[in-house]
């Protein structure tokens, strides 16, 4: 059952975020902040996207809208989830196609998900570089998902959460923007979430893909959601206080 189907219409304040390719009605008591994979291992050297040949500093940028972001929905007392990509120690959760693929083969020295890195086992749950950046880490009392593949739904209890919480609406942020965040993005569509990607939240390692999937997503009248910047979201609830 979709999520929009039992909770019916929210009775509920609604912002209207300034949104593409239309305006986002935004139910203030269905709506979650949805932080995708802030982690060291992709947005610090020494850990798996630096390891698959990326430049990680390009990311950097987005982390002080990331974090207005994240002030602003703790100061109105928004839900915040917050994901991390990661495996079990023995990588029983790590098909050999991701753990094969997913690095730089050409190099003999390329480290892959499990190898010892800089900043302990690459993309392992719980190792130093799998935590999220200080600067937008999780408050005590925020969900953490800890999530095996590309999208945050796939072999986790996210949608069960979401449930329990009553969310239907998710803004979405994080990186990288058309890998997992793309993912969850159409696996939450697919589950009937109303999905809308921060434009200046979210990062990837070819900005070429950044603006293709902004594009994809918002494309065919929000075929896969929408997409506005922060402060328009900011904006539209600030309008409501
Ligand atoms: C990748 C992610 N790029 N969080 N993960 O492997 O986008």
């Amino acid at each position: 059952m979709y999520c929009a189907d039992y909770l019916g219409a929210s009775g509920g304040a609604m912002p209207v975020i300034r949104a593409q390719p239309y305006d986002f009605d935004c139910p203030r008591d269905r709506v979650a902040l949805l932080l995708i994979d802030m982690q060291r291992d992709f947005m610090e050297t020494g850990g798996f996207g630096e390891a698959l040949g990326n430049d990680v500093s390009t990311l950097r940028a987005i982390v002080p809208t990331v974090q207005s972001l994240l002030e602003f929905f703790r100061a109105q007392n928004l839900p915040v989830i917050h994901t991390l990509e990661c495996h079990q120690p023995d990588l029983s959760d790590c098909p050999p196609s991701k753990r094969d693929r997913g690095t730089c083969l050409f190099e003999s020295n390329a480290l892959k998900i499990g190898d010892e890195g800089p900043m302990g086992r690459i993309l392992i749950r719980g190792e130093m570089g799998n935590a999220i950046i200080p600067e937008v880490a999780p408050l005590p009392d925020e969900l953490c998902i800890y999530k095996p593949g590309k999208g945050a739904f796939y072999n986790t209890n996210l949608d069960e959460e979401l449930k329990a919480l009553r969310i239907t609406h998710l803004i979405v942020g994080g990186v990288t923007t058309e890998v997992c965040v793309q993912s969850t993005m159409r696996e939450a569509n697919d589950r009937g979430y109303e999905c809308l990607l921060v434009e200046d939240a979210t990062e990837s390692y070819f900005p070429e893909f950044k603006q293709a999937t902004e594009e994809m997503v918002r494309a065919q009248g929000g075929i896969v959601g929408w997409t506005a910047t922060a402060n328009d979201l900011k904006a539209a609830f600030s309008q409501m206080d």
